[in-house]
């Protein structure tokens, strides 16, 4: 018997007993062999073919270790549909099965474009001026994830280690313990999580934060997210924060720490030197005419500060002579992103006349000192293109990391290194100390970092740059992944960590960190803890039976 399915322009044909295979619940092994790893993310990147383009550095991670343990990556399919929920569609290569669903219209509106792009992002970018605070979209975030999580439940086996990405998912563990899944279940933020004073802003506010505490291990991007989620766990007296990343979210266990993404540097660094000579490369130094060029390169967002940006090239250029008569030239790169949203399509409007008012200014017969850009490179073209580049802005207003600042670094010559500028509100800002680091708002100051970098001599761009260079090489996309699924395993490889409970209480901020320290240690809490411990065993073994 043959089962048809539909996937972009294919229909693919499987095997009945296939799809069983698929669906089959597998028996726990506690500390046995490991099972599949299920990653689950709003986009999928599922190549139709050969030709499509290359993935980015963290679709290859979370591919390698897909195919390293065999796996299942499950997510919406990009598309709508007029019915929902249909059936996920899904395709396997060789131990790597991509599972993809529709969402309808309503969907779409509520969940993705609605709540989350229109709420939890503003919000974990700290912009509550641009929060939609509405009820329904609230509703319909949970609703799809509830949908996707029933049919990614129907999916799953039982000692399969599930990997849930982003704030489109925040829900989707909770649905998943609320149909019975026992599995180990980790959730990574990579946009920023803001303090209680600006979180509490969102809709349905305790029940997204006490979702949390259905996964085994949440991961941030920095300490400091991680500390701001521990704050608004104690404030909204949702749980309790532990010594030694744990929490404790409505009587459950959590790890709470920060894994900060990397990318895959020696690969990056490689591909930068193989495009120096490609065309790409070669006609963009043939139209600079020797002029230097600055790049930056951003989806068309407006945490990435590129107003700012580019007021802080036009200061520089009006402050510094000497680079105005070097014509020295900033070429933006922003694809567009979520046109549908109505803050994104004005914020598309509003750049395109920033440009030109730039150009208009101070450009000249044969000059455009602004290249501004909203078409999608190649990733092999963008790696030549910061290569070339003499100084890379990467100014965001806040986020989570940002990889654009680590692969500016990677692709650097290391004989000739540019400089990186580099947002205080970027992740990537608590690993890449000997960038010049600005605060985006200040836009003198920006201009004035600018002018450093553009003046700054070879030996201080080298000593920065191989001190960057080392802090990429010792934390790469590679370690992430590692990192992040060695500490989900924790439970699977019998290493369960017995760290007692200890009541959460704020001691003053320490210099700088404002990191939270704990009192000593509470009989209750830790009896607590090996309670749980002792409960979760329990579970496991009666679902093993
Ligand atoms: C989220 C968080 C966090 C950009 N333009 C083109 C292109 N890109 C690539 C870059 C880079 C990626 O897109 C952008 O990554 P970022 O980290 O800068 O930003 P978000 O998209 O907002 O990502 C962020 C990240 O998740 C990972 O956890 O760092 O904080 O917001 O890799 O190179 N790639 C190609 N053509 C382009 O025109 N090929």
């Amino acid at each position: 018997m043959r089962f048809g399915l539909e996937l972009g322009q294919n229909k693919v044909f499987t095997p009945l007993d296939q799809l069983e295979l698929l669906y089959k619940p597998a028996a726990i092994v506690p500390g046995g062999s490991s099972g599949r790893l299920v990653v689950v993310s709003n986009r999928v990147p599922l190549a139709s073919s050969s030709a499509a383009p290359a993935a980015g550095g963290l679709a290859i991670a979370l591919k390698a270790a897909l195919k390293a343990r065999g796996g299942l990556w499950f997510g919406w399919s990009g598309k709508t549909s007029e019915e929902s929920p249909l059936a996920p569609q899904w395709r396997t290569f060789g131990s790597l099965t991509y599972a993809v669903s529709d969402l309808s219209r309503r969907d779409m509106e509520q969940y993705y474009h609605g709540f989350a792009n229109r709420a939890l992002w503003p919000i974990c970018h700290y912009r509550l001026d641009l929060a939609d605070l509405s009820e329904c979209n609230a509703a319909g975030y949970f609703r799809v994830n509830e949908q996707f999580a029933r049919q990614l439940h129907m999916m799953l086996r039982r000692d399969d280690i599930i990997w849930v990405h982003d704030y489109h998912f925040i829900p989707m563990g909770r649905f998943l313990r609320e149909l019975g899944c026992v599995n180990r279940i980790g959730f990574f933020m990579h946009i920023p999580w803001p303090g209680p004073e600006v979180a509490s802003a969102l809709p349905a506010y305790q029940r997204i934060l006490r979702s949390f505490g259905a996964y085994d291990v949440v991961g941030f991007q920095t300490e400091t997210d991680a500390d701001n989620f521990r704050d608004c766990v104690a404030s909204a007296n949702a749980g309790r924060v532990a010594s030694g990343d744990w929490c404790e979210i409505d009587g459950r266990r959590t790890q709470v720490s920060a894994f900060p993404i990397g990318i895959d540097t020696e690969a990056f660094a490689k591909e930068a030197r193989a495009v120096e000579q490609s065309m790409t490369v070669k006609c963009t130094l043939a139209s600079l005419e020797g002029r230097d060029l600055i790049i930056g390169v951003d989806r068309l967002d407006y945490s990435k500060g590129l107003k700012q940006r580019i007021e802080a090239f036009c200061t520089f250029l009006e402050r510094s002579p000497q680079a105005a008569r070097a014509r020295v030239t900033m070429l933006q790169i922003t694809p567009k992103s979520r046109s549908e949203v109505p803050e994104y399509a004005r914020l598309q409007r509003e750049l395109a006349e920033e440009a030109g008012r730039v150009n208009g200014k101070l450009g000249d017969v044969d000059w455009t000192p602004l290249r501004y850009i909203n078409k999608t490179m190649s990733r092999s073209a963008l790696a030549g293109l910061y290569r070339i580049a003499r100084i890379g802005l990467v100014t965001p207003l806040r986020d989570g990391m940002n990889l654009v600042a680590k692969e500016y670094v990677a692709a650097q010559a290391p004989d000739n290194p540019g400089v990186l500028v580099l947002s205080q509100f970027a992740g990537a800002a608590h690993e890449l100390k000997s960038a010049l680091i600005v605060n985006p708002y200040d836009i003198e100051a920006t201009a004035a970092a600018i002018a450093r970098a553009y003046a700054m001599p070879l030996e201080e761009r080298k000593d920065r740059w191989n001190a960057m260079m080392a802090v990429l090489r010792a934390n790469s996309i590679h370690d992430w992944t590692a990192h992040f699924l060695k500490a989900l395993g924790q439970e699977r490889e019998g290493k369960e960590i017995d760290a007692p409970l200890i009541e959460h209480a704020r001691l003053p901020a320490t210099v700088g960190l404002g990191r939270t320290a704990p009192l000593p240690a509470s009989v209750d809490c830790i009896r607590g803890a090996r309670q749980l411990t002792a409960a979760r065993r329990r579970i496991y073994l009666t679902v093993t039976e």
